[in-house]
């Protein structure tokens, strides 16, 4: 039987596309090049399947008029505000995800960006590199203690969830927590968490605030400058879900002029490009979407939509269908 052909679109771990190699005939992105929405395109038309990531195009009206021969999109990654899901499923084609597999990484990541805003980790090391540490003095580089202090969780899903178990087990904080569905009372009960109904009400409480949400339009600027009004002027706002969940131009605002204490972003709305605004602020601490960036997660995030394909070309629904 002939093999599968399938296209990974960007450069995978090596211990990955050994495996892929194994199981179908793959094409590779050996020089780690990202796709364009056309190029993306007659991938779809000439693969039967194709393993894309957050940097491909598959945006709404990718798949329009679109003569498919790909029947599956495996995407590398557990968001996918990056491709018309509707679209790809009125075009015959499955999509799926890597959920699960990330959830401690992106988690400790967004723990990272909490640690690095309250103790100003990024604005010391920029002074150590720069020479200009004059030395050690009670009043140097003082930031903002993190135990005991309340975090709020907006998407309480299987990231917030770990957010929450080490902010609660490590730092003793207490976390209020806003999803769209209830929470069951026995999830909430792990880190003792108050499910609150709305974003509103979750704002003015908290000392931290993380977002887990999914990106897309639902939840495009859901921080925008009305919500940054409500939180504490004392408050530390971390991003590793997406980057439309916030309007970057009113947080590079709310933090050149206090409104909030600081933030810690991961995602931005227009990767790679960064709001200018956020490069004025010492107190922004920036990373480049890294929240899933260690060997053993990529490696599994690799394997688990092989597994997918895998599923699908056996005849069966894969286990991490999105559409
Ligand atoms: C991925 C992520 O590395 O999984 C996600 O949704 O944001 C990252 O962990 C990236 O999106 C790859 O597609």
């Amino acid at each position: 039987m002939t093999k599968p052909k399938i296209l990974l679109t960007r450069k995978w771990p090596e211990s990955v596309e050994k495996a892929a190699a194994e199981l179908f005939d793959v094409t590779y992105n050996p020089e780690d090049r990202p796709m364009n929405r056309a190029e993306m395109r007659v991938a779809l038309e000439s693969y039967d399947a194709v393993l894309a990531t957050v940097t491909d195009d598959v945006k709404t009206g990718a798949f329009t008029n679109l003569k498919p021969m790909a029947r599956i999109l495996a995407n590398y990654g557990v968001g996918f505000s990056h491709i018309d899901v509707e679209g790809a499923r009125a075009a015959g084609i499955t999509v799926t995800n890597t959920p699960d597999v990330l959830n401690d990484c992106t988690a400790d990541l967004a723990m990272t960006l909490l640690m690095m805003a309250a103790r100003r980790a990024g604005e010391g090391e920029r002074e150590v590199r720069a020479g200009n540490w004059t030395g050690w003095r009670p009043t140097h580089m003082i930031g903002t203690s993190v135990t005991g202090k309340t975090l709020g969780i907006i998407g309480f899903g299987r990231i917030g969830q770990a957010m929450a178990r080490r902010a609660h087990f490590g730092f003793g904080m207490k976390i209020l927590a806003q999803s769209r569905s209830p929470v069951d009372p026995a999830i909430l009960a792990q880190t003792g968490a108050v499910q609150v109904d709305t974003v509103e009400d979750l704002l003015p409480q908290c000392d931290f605030i993380s977002l887990h949400c999914p990106g897309g339009d639902v939840n495009r600027h859901l921080i925008n400058a009305d919500r940054l009004a409500m939180m504490k002027p004392t408050a530390i706002l971390v991003n590793t879900a997406r980057g439309e969940v916030v309007d970057e131009a009113a947080l590079a605002e709310a933090l050149k002029t206090g409104v909030i204490a600081g933030a810690g972003l991961d995602v931005f709305e227009a990767e790679p490009t960064v709001h200018p605004g956020f490069l004025e602020c010492e107190n922004a601490v920036l990373l480049p979407h890294m929240g899933s960036s260690t060997h053993e997660t990529r490696v599994e995030m690799g394997m688990r939509a092989l597994k997918n394909i895998q599923q699908f070309f056996d005849g069966n629904v894969p286990d991490d269908r999105v559409n």
